[in-house]
């Protein structure tokens, strides 16, 4: 039987499993860069532990969604762009074009950003 664990890209990423460009882990969370960068800083920041989505994270384990958001600032200094600004978003289900469903959060900045939908 198919586990979403064991066939999740982003927990095999966490677990060393497949290599990938780590920025900071903490007890909770895994930071690493996007593959694909969408920006001069694109970082993604996810929970250890598996949640298909922002929507379902939020539900089951609040305390964990705001340590993404703090590790996420953490990232944001050292990564030099908290002072001129980034941005922070979830890409929840299909319509927003999520395609890895392990909850992760988008770390974007280093230039000026356009409008969230082009
Ligand atoms: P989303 O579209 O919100 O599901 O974002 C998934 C992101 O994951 C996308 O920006 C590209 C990134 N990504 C996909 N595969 C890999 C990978 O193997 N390694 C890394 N570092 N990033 C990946």
């Amino acid at each position: 039987m198919s586990d979403p664990e064991s066939d999740c890209l982003f927990c095999k990423l966490l677990e060393g499993e497949l290599p990938c460009s780590v920025i900071r882990e903490t007890d909770t969370t895994f930071a690493f860069r996007d593959i694909h960068p969408q920006a001069p800083t694109h970082v993604l920041l996810v929970p250890r532990t598996h949640y298909p989505d922002a929507a379902t994270l939020a539900a089951e384990d609040p305390a964990l969604l705001v340590d993404l958001f703090h590790v996420a600032a953490d990232v944001a200094e050292e990564e030099g762009v908290a002072e001129s600004g980034y941005r922070l978003l979830f890409n929840t289900g299909a319509d927003a074009g999520q395609t890895v469903f392990h909850a992760h959060l988008h770390l974007l900045g280093g230039q000026p950003l356009g409008p969230l939908v082009g």
